[in-house]
């Protein structure tokens, strides 16, 4: 019963609804788009095509966490102009990283799903100003939080306000180097049974190459996720970020289909 207690959050959401998209329960939410918005070309390409293939939300970073302070960091606000274009056009949810507290009323103005990236899953300042506002949050595991960690960082959203809260899986970091993260599908599994509150199943992240994100997607969909959140380039090989781990147009076509074959497996549609 102790491992219970842990594992409890209260008054979580069992279905968090975005406009009319819902996240949790028997559909299945599909949100895919490149790591970073480069360019309004670019964005607007990889939005049509979610958009044709079926999908709900097209993620896409304007401020982007690097590692290194000299890598790409992001268009900011230009990029969340872009963001709101392409669903103008498309009809499409918008999922984006909400960088700095500083910046909540901006990105807020513009993004369906406020995405809390794995780096700042412990920021408490940010988690608790997240309970003001009641736009769904998007937790990323931090990768190296244990479970428990990652469920009281959604508490701390939750306990000041705001229970639209949906957990997203992106990988840890563990021994295994030859990918870039492990994915802990243990996770998502043990949520789902114990809790019931969305999780999405980021595969990009979690393998850190191409190959390996369809396999992962549809495992993370065969454990429990109500979602995937994938990085989808029109030109992998010209990203600034993330390339290596980004479909091609025709990747993510082939793993939607795919995917309309596991959902019925584990009785769950995809939503439209
Ligand atoms: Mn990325």
């Amino acid at each position: 019963m102790k491992m219970l207690t842990e594992l409890d959050v209260s008054d979580h959401k069992e279905v968090v609804e975005v406009g009319d998209v819902k996240i949790g329960g028997e559909d299945l939410a599909i949100m895919a788009g490149p790591c970073a918005v480069e360019s309004r070309e670019q964005l607007l390409t990889a939005a049509d095509h979610v958009a044709k293939e079926g999908g709900q939300i097209l993620r896409g970073g304007a401020f982007k966490p690097r590692t290194s302070p000299y890598s790409f960091q992001g268009l900011g606000e230009e990029g969340l102009e872009y963001l709101a274009e392409a669903r103008e056009r498309t009809g499409l949810k918008i999922v984006t990283e909400l960088l700095y507290s500083d910046d909540i009323e901006l990105v807020n103005s513009y993004t369906d799903i406020l995405q809390i990236g794995s780096r700042n899953m412990q920021n408490y300042g940010l988690l608790k100003k997240l309970g003001e506002v009641d736009t769904p949050v998007m937790l990323k595991r931090g990768y190296a939080a244990t479970i428990k960690e990652w469920l009281m960082a959604a508490e701390y959203v939750i306990s000041h306000g705001n229970d639209n809260v949906i957990l997203c899986e992106r990988g840890i970091r563990t021994f295994e180097t030859a990918t870039r993260n492990t994915l802990d599908l243990n996770g998502i599994a043990l949520i789902k049974d114990k809790l019931n509150i969305p999780v999405i199943i980021d595969p990009s992240h979690g393998t850190g190459q191409r190959n390996l994100v369809s396999p992962m997607a549809k495992a993370g969909i065969s454990a429990g996720a109500d979602g995937i959140m994938v990085e989808m380039h029109p030109n992998p090989e010209e990203a600034l970020c993330d390339g290596q781990q980004s479909l091609t147009l025709d990747d993510f076509s082939q793993l939607v289909d795919e995917l309309n074959r596991v959902a019925q497996a584990v009785d769950k549609r995809l939503a439209v």
